[in-house]
C-alpha cells in the first residue's frame, strides 16, 4: 500500500469519526453543556470566549468583545493572534477546520481537565459548533482574512481568503440551533455579570459586552487592572468596610498558581467566592479549605504572640470569618471538578498551596499593618462571644419552646410518616392557601407549615435573636436540623422542603425571605438539593364541563388552541389570583399530586442570589435600596425595614 492511500484511508476514517463526534453532542447536548435550557444556551458563549481568555493568558491579546446581535446570534471577537490557519500534517486539515469539527476532550461537562496553554486551544469550539444552525468564523492572520463557515457542525464553505487586513485576532459568530436548546434568547444580564467575572478574574483584560438587540444599543467595557483586589472592593460597595485595604496574596508552584483578596466589613455573613481556572466553584473544595485552615491559624497565634488573646480564649474558624468578603482564584492544569454538580475543587495539592500563601503572607501582613490586625483579631473576638450568647439563648428558647422534649408548632399540621426520606413539608404562606392545603394534602407524608406576616430582617439579626423569633422558631422546630454551626442534617425529618407562595410580590418577598434564610442558616438544606418552589397554574381553561389549568402564557396558548378545536368552540381563561383562591381539590391536583404537580428545585445559586437581593433590601446603606427598587420598580416591595 502506498503512503498516499494510506493517509487517505485514515483520513476517511477520521471523516466518520469526526461526525459522529459532533452527532454525540447533538444527541446528548446536557452532556457537554450542562442543559439545554438557559444556562445550556449562555454556556455556549463562555465556552467560545474561554478560547480568547486562554490566548490573553498567554499574554498575546488584551482585549474581547462579546456582542449579542438582533435575532440572537453571538459575536465573540479578539485581537489575539489568530487561529492557526495552516495545513496540519496529521489531518492534511487547516487548524481551524481541526478547531471547530473535532470533539476535544475537556470542559466542566465532558470531563478531562484544563486547556494546557500552548496546545491547540478550541476546546468546546466544536461543541458551540454542532449546537449551532450556523457558523462563521473569521481569522485575522499573516495579512489576510481567512473565513470559514458551518452550519449544525457541518461545513458549509471551506476555509478561504476573503480580503486583507494589517490587524491579527479571531472572530466567531455563531446562531444556536433553536431545534437544541429549550430558548433561545439571550439575557444580557446574564451575560454582563458573568463577562465582569471574568473581567476581574484576569487582571488587566478588557471586555466589551454589547447588546445590540433593541432600538438603542447597550455596550459596557470593564478592564480592572487591579483584578480580584477590585472583585473584593466591589463585593463590599455597599457595605461599610472595617479596614481600608484589600488584603492581597499570591504565589504558584509548578503549573498551578493560586491569589486571594479579601476585606472584613462590619456584618456577620460569610462570603467566599472561590474559582479555579475562572470557573465557579459554589461548593468550595481545596482551595477553600487551605484558605480557611491558614486564616484561623494566622489569627489565633497572632492573637497569642501579642498577647490580644488571652488563655484559653480561640477563635473559631467561624468567628474569623464573620463580615469577611474574599474572593480565592486558583489556575492549574488538571483541575478535578467533583460533587453532583461538578461545583467542587478536588486536587488536593492546592490545598497545601493555598495553605502555605495565606499561612506566609497574611501573617507578614499583620505585622505590617497591626493596627488593621488588631480591627479584624477583635471583630472574631466578638463573634466568638457573640457565639457563646448564642449557644445559651438556644438552650433557653430550646427549652421554652419543648424542643427537648419533641413538641412540635401549632403552626404545624405534620405527617403520619416518620421517615424523613418520605417526608415532605408545604410551607405554605397565608391562611387561606395553608387551609386548603391541609385539607387537599395527602397526610400520609405531606405536612403543612403555615407562615404569614412579615418576618425578621435576618440581616441584623444573630443567631440568638433568630432562635427567639417567633416566626422563625415554628419553621426551626418542624425542621428538626438546628441552625448555624450546629446544623444536623441527620435530624431533618423532612427531605422535600416546598415552599408555596403566590406567583405575587408578597410571594416572592417571602421566598426571597425563605431562601435568605436557608442559605444563611441551613445552607447544607440547599446543597443537598432537599428545597423546592411549587409550581401552581396561572390560568384556568374551560369549554363546556372541560376544565384545565396552564402553568405559563405559552402552554395557555396551546391548551386553548387545543380545546378550541376544529370546531372553533369557545374557550373561557381565568387568571388564577392566587393559591387562596383555589379550592382543596383543585390545589391537590395541580400543584400537590406528586403525580402530576412541578416543583423547582433551588439551586445555591437561587438563593445566593435571594441573598443578594435581600442585603439590598435590608443593608444598612440607604442609596444601593434606593437605587435596586427604583430600577426593580415592578417588584417594589413593602419591606418593614
Ligand atoms: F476556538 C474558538 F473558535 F472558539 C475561538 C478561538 C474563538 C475565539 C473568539 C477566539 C479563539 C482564539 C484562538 N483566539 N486566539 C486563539 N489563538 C490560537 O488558537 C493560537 C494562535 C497561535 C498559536 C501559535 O502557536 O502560533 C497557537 C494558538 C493556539
Amino acid at each position: 500500500m502506498s503512503e498516499e492511500t494510506k493517509v487517505t484511508q485514515e483520513y476517511g476514517g477520521e471523516q466518520i469519526q469526526v461526525l459522529e463526534g459532533l452527532e454525540a453532542v447533538r444527541k446528548r447536548p446536557g452532556m457537554y453543556i450542562g442543559s439545554t435550557s438557559s444556562s445550556g444556551l449562555h454556556h455556549l458563549v463562555y465556552e467560545i470566549v474561554d478560547n480568547s481568555i486562554d490566548e490573553a493568558l498567554a499574554g498575546y491579546c488584551d482585549h474581547i468583545n462579546v456582542t449579542i446581535n438582533p435575532g440572537n446570534s453571538i459575536t465573540v471577537t479578539d485581537n489575539g493572534r489568530g487561529i492557526p490557519v495552516d495545513i496540519q500534517p496529521q489531518t492534511g486539515k487547516p487548524a481551524l477546520e481541526v478547531v471547530f469539527t473535532v470533539l476535544h476532550a475537556g470542559g466542566k461537562f465532558g470531563g478531562g481537565g484544563y486547556k494546557v496553554s500552548g496546545g491547540l486551544h478550541g476546546v468546546g469550539a466544536s461543541v458551540v459548533n454542532a449546537l449551532s444552525e450556523s457558523l462563521t468564523a473569521r481569522v485575522f492572520k499573516n495579512g489576510n482574512i481567512y473565513e470559514m463557515k458551518f452550519a449544525r457542525g457541518h461545513i458549509t464553505q471551506e476555509m478561504r481568503i476573503v480580503g486583507k487586513t494589517d490587524k491579527t485576532g479571531t472572530e466567531v459568530t455563531f446562531q444556536p440551533d433553536p431545534e437544541m436548546f429549550d430558548e433561545i434568547v439571550y439575557s444580557y444580564e446574564i451575560l454582563h455579570a458573568r463577562m465582569r467575572e471574568e473581567a476581574f478574574l484576569n487582571a488587566g483584560l478588557g471586555i466589551t459586552i454589547s447588546d445590540n438587540r433593541g432600538e438603542e444599543p447597550v455596550s459596557e467595557t470593564m478592564r480592572y487592572e487591579g483584578g480580584i483586589r477590585e472583585f473584593v472592593r466591589w463585593t463590599n460597595e455597599k457595605k461599610t468596610v472595617v479596614h481600608n485595604d484589600v488584603i492581597y496574596m499570591s504565589g504558584n508552584k509548578d503549573d498551578a498558581s493560586a491569589e486571594i483578596a479579601l476585606q472584613y466589613n462590619d456584618g456577620y455573613n460569610e462570603n467566599i467566592q472561590s474559582f479555579a481556572n475562572d470557573v465557579r466553584t459554589p461548593e468550595g473544595g481545596m482551595h477553600e479549605t487551605g484558605f480557611k485552615t491558614a486564616l484561623t491559624r494566622v489569627l489565633n497565634n497572632y492573637g497569642i504572640k501579642t498577647g490580644i488573646i488571652k488563655g484559653d480564649d480561640k477563635v473559631s474558624g467561624e468567628d474569623c470569618r464573620e463580615g469577611i468578603s474574599a474572593i480565592i482564584s486558583v489556575k492549574l492544569t488538571d483541575a478535578q471538578f467533583e460533587g453532583q454538580t461538578k461545583a467542587k475543587l478536588g486536587n488536593a495539592y492546592i490545598r497545601t498551596l493555598v495553605e502555605q500563601i495565606v499561612g506566609d503572607q497574611l501573617a507578614t501582613y499583620f505585622e505590617e499593618h497591626p493596627a488593621t490586625a488588631k480591627i479584624i483579631l477583635e471583630k472574631a473576638m466578638m463573634a466568638n462571644r457573640a457565639r457563646e450568647a448564642a449557644r445559651k439563648a438556644r438552650e433557653n428558647a430550646r427549652r421554652k419552646t419543648g424542643l427537648e422534649s419533641g413538641g412540635m408548632p401549632d403552626k404545624l399540621q405534620d405527617c403520619n410518616e416518620k421517615d424523613p426520606s418520605l417526608c415532605e413539608l408545604y410551607i405554605v404562606e397565608g391562611d387561606s392557601a395553608a387551609g386548603s392545603a391541609i385539607q387537599g394534602r395527602d397526610s400520609r407524608f405531606q405536612a403543612i407549615l403555615a407562615m404569614w406576616g412579615k418576618m425578621l430582617n435576618v440581616e441584623k439579626a444573630r443567631a440568638d435573636k433568630i432562635y427567639g423569633n417567633d416566626k422563625l422558631s415554628p419553621l426551626i422546630i418542624a425542621l428538626g436540623g438546628g441552625i448555624g454551626e450546629d446544623f444536623d442534617i441527620s435530624r431533618l425529618r423532612y427531605h422535600k422542603i416546598i415552599i408555596m407562595s403566590d406567583a405575587d410580590v408578597d410571594g416572592a418577598h417571602i421566598r426571597t425571605l425563605l431562601l435568605t434564610f436557608f442559605f444563611r442558616y441551613m445552607k447544607p438544606l440547599i446543597e443537598n438539593g432537599y428545597v423546592y418552589s411549587a409550581v401552581p397554574p396561572l390560568y384556568k381553561l374551560k369549554r363546556g364541563k372541560t376544565e384545565r389549568v396552564a402553568y405559563s402564557d405559552e402552554q395557555r396558548d396551546m391548551i386553548s388552541a387545543e380545546m378550541r378545536g376544529e370546531s372553533n368552540a369557545k374557550v373561557e381563561i381565568s387568571r388564577f389570583k392566587g393559591l387562596g383562591e383555589m379550592d382543596p381539590h383543585e390545589l391537590w391536583e395541580t400543584t400537590m399530586d406528586p403525580t402530576t404537580r412541578t416543583l423547582r428545585r433551588i439551586t445555591l445559586e437561587d438563593a445566593q442570589r435571594a441573598d443578594e437581593i435581600f442585603s439590598v433590601l435590608m443593608g444598612e446603606q440607604v442609596e444601593p435600596r434606593k437605587e435596586w427598587i427604583e430600577k426593580n420598580a415592578k417588584y417594589a416591595i413593602n419591606i418593614d425595614i
